[in-house]
C-alpha cells in the first residue's frame, strides 16, 4: 500500500543532552519507542519516528569548557555516540535530529516569532535559582539548603546557581485555564494517570511567567532580531518535534504528520512536555500533540545509576553479553511501562532462560524437529479440529486485538504477557497431546497437533517482531514464512500444508554464564 493511503502516525523520543555517553536509561527509551514504531508500521500505519540530540544550553557549554573542547565539537562527538547506539539497538528511526541542524534553527525562530506576534513575549529582569543539570528554573519555595550550606532543588537535590539578568519572558500564566481545559477535555493527553494528576495539580497551583532567553552565554539559538539573547534551551529543544515534520516550510509534510500522535519521554521531563510545550503551541496557534507518555526510570539492582557509585552501565556491554533481542525483550517484559524498574544480571538471565529458551524457543524447536522427523520436514495437513484445537487457535487469533489494545496504551509488558500466556498454553497442549506418541498410531492427529503448534508460533512471532525483530524473523524463517507475509494483515493467513521447512536451528539458546557473576 502507498504510504499516503495509510493513516499517519508520528512518534518521537526525547532528544538527549549529549554532554556524556548514552546510558541504559537512554537505551530503554529508544527500545520502547522503537517497539511502538515497529508495531504501528506492521499494523498498517504510515509511521514517522523522530529521535536525536539536544545540543544547546548551559550544561553543554560548561561540560565542554571543563573538558577543554569547543562546545560544537563535544556536541558532534557525543551526538555521534547517541546515533551509533540507536543503530546498534536496531532503532527504526526516520530522522536523527540534532538541534544544531539548520532547519531546526529556522523552526525555532519561526515559533518564537509566532509567540511574539501573539503578544506573549516581553522583556523583564529575571532573578532566581537555576539548575544547570536539568536546565530548569526554580521558585524559592521549591529550594532548600543542604548540609554543605548550598542552595539545592528540594526535589532533586541538585545544586542551584543564582541567576540575575534581563531576559525575555513567556506569558505562561495566561495559559493556565486553557491547559486545565486541555487536560479535562483530553484525559488521554498525559499518560500514565499518575503523571496526569501530578501535572494537573501543578497547574492548578498557579503558573508564573517563564524566562525564555539568556544573555550570559551564547551556546544556543539566537533570539530573532536580538542576537545578544539565546533562547532558553527548552524552547528550542521542544521545537525539534515540529522541525522533524517540516515546520515551517514543508507544509505538506507538516499537515500530514502534525499533531504528533505520541511523545515518549521519561518521567522527569513531564512538566516541560505537558505544561510549557502545549502553552507554547497554543500561543503560536499550532495544534497540541495527542498524547505524551512518560516512562519510569531504570535502576541498577534498585540503585540509582550514578557516576560516583560507579554503576553506570554502558548499554553496549549488555548487548555484547546477552545479545540485542533478548535485551530488548527483557526491558519491555520486565518493567511495567510507565513505572520505575530495576535490572540485574540475574533478572536478565532468568528471563532469557525461562521465557525465551524454554517457553518460546523450546516450543518452536520441538514443533519443527518433530515436523522434520515425522513429516519429512513438510508442514502437515491438519485434520478435523477438536474443541481444544479450536480454543487454542482462537486464543492465538485474539492476540492481535489484545496486543493492539495494550500497545495503544503503551503497555508493551502486557502485550508480551498476553502473548507468552498463549505460548505457555501451547506448551501445555503439546505435552498433553503427546504427538511423539500418537504419531505411531494416529499420524494424522499428530500432524494436526503439530500444525496448530506451528500456527501459534507463527502468530506469536509476527506479533513479537516489534520487540525482537531479528530473532522472531529467524523463527519465521524456520517456519518458511515468506518476507512479505510478516505484517499484521497476514496474521489471519494459515500456514500452507506441504511447505518444506529448513532444518531447524535453535534461535534462543539458554544463557550460560561467560563471566563470573
Ligand atoms: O532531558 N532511566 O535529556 P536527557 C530511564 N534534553 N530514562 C532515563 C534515565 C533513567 N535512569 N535517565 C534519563 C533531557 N532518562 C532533554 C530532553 S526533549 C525535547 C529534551 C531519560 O539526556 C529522560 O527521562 O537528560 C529523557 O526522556 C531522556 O532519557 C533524555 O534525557
Amino acid at each position: 500500500m502507498a504510504a499516503d493511503s495509510k493513516t499517519p502516525f508520528y512518534l518521537t523520543t526525547a532528544i538527549a543532552y549529549p554532554n556524556g555517553a548514552p546510558h541504559i536509561g537512554h537505551a530503554y527509551e529508544y527500545i520502547s519507542a522503537d517497539a511502538i514504531a515497529r508495531y504501528k508500521r506492521l499494523d498498517g500505519f504510515d509511521v514517522r519516528f523522530l529521535t536525536g540530540t539536544d545540543v544547546h544550553g548551559q550544561k553543554m557549554q560548561q561540560t565542554a569548557a571543563a573538558e577543554g573542547v569547543p562546545t560544537a565539537e563535544l556536541a558532534r562527538r557525543n551526538s555521534d555516540r547517541f546515533q551509533e547506539l540507536q543503530d546498534r539497538l536496531g532503532s527504526s528511526y526516520d530522522r536523527f535530529i540534532r538541534t544544531s541542524d539548520d532547519d531546526h534553527k529556522k523552526a525555532s525562530a519561526a515559533i518564537w516569532n509566532r509567540m511574539a506576534a501573539a503578544g506573549d513575549i516581553y522583556l523583564d529582569t529575571y532573578s532566581g535559582w537555576y539548575d544547570v543539570r536539568d536546565e530548569a528554573f526554580y521558585a524559592e519555595a521549591d529550594t532548600s539548603v543542604n548540609d554543605k550550606g548550598e542552595r539545592v532543588a528540594t526535589d532533586t537535590g541538585h545544586v542551584l546557581t543564582w541567576t540575575e539578568e534581563q531576559t525575555y519572558f513567556f506569558r505562561l500564566s495566561k495559559y493556565q485555564d486553557n491547559l486545565l481545559d486541555l487536560y479535562e477535555a483530553h484525559p488521554e493527553y498525559i499518560g500514565p494517570d499518575v503523571r496526569r494528576n501530578e501535572v494537573v495539580s501543578f497547574v492548578k497551583g498557579g503558573l508564573t511567567d517563564l524566562s525564555i532567553s539568556r544573555t550570559t552565554f551564547d551556546w544556543g539559538v539566537p533570539v530573532p532580531d536580538h542576537p545578544e539573547h539565546v533562547m532558553y534551551v527548552w524552547v528550542d529543544a521542544l521545537t525539534n518535534y515540529l522541525t522533524g515534520v517540516g515546520f515551517p516550510d514543508d507544509t505538506a509534510t507538516f499537515e500530514r504528520y502534525w499533531p504528533a500522535n505520541l511523545h515518549i519521554i521519561g518521567k522527569d521531563i513531564i512538566r516541560f512536555h505537558c505544561v510549557y510545550w502545549p502553552a507554547f503551541l497554543m500561543s503560536a496557534g499550532i495544534e497540541v500533540p495527542k498524547r505524551v507518555f512518560a516512562h519510569g526510570f531504570l535502576f541498577n539492582r534498585g540503585e540509582k545509576m550514578s557516576k560516583s557509585i560507579g554503576n553506570v552501565v554502558d548499554p553496549n556491554t549488555l548487548i555484547d553479553e546477552f545479545g540485542l533481542d533478548p535485551l530488548r525483550y527483557f526491558f519491555l517484559r520486565e518493567v511495567p511501562y510507565g513505572q520505575d524498574g530495576s535490572y540485574s544480571t540475574d533478572a536478565i538471565i532468568a528471563r532469557i532462560n525461562a521465557d525465551l529458551a524454554n517457553d518460546y524457543g523450546n516450543l518452536t524447536q520441538r514443533t519443527c524437529s518433530m515436523i522434520g522427523k515425522y513429516f519429512d520436514g513438510m508442514i502437515p495437513v491438519p485434520g478435523d479440529l477438536t474443541d481444544e484445537d479450536e480454543q487454542l487457535l482462537a486464543r492465538a487469533d485474539e492476540l492481535h486485538a489484545r496486543t493492539r489494545w495494550h500497545y495503544d496504551r503503551q503497555a508493551m509488558h502486557l502485550a508480551l504477557e498476553a502473548t507468552w500466556e498463549v505460548l505457555a498454553e501451547t506448551n501445555r497442549y503439546i505435552s498433553a497431546q503427546e504427538p511423539w506418541k500418537t504419531v505411531k498410531l494416529d499420524p494424522d492427529r499428530a500432524g494436526t497437533v503439530l500444525y496448530i503448534c506451528a500456527e501459534v508460533v507463527r502468530i506469536a512471532s509476527i506479533l513479537t517482531l516489534p520487540v525482537m525483530p531479528e530473532a522472531c524473523g529467524k523463527v519465521l524463517d524456520t517456519l518458511a514464512v515468506s518476507d512479505n507475509a510478516r505484517d499484521f494483515s497476514h496474521l489471519t493467513d494459515r500456514l500452507d500444508a506441504g511447505t518444506e521447512l529448513p532444518t531447524p536451528t535453535p534461535v534462543f539458546p539458554r544463557y550460560e554464564a561467560k563471566t563470573e557473576q
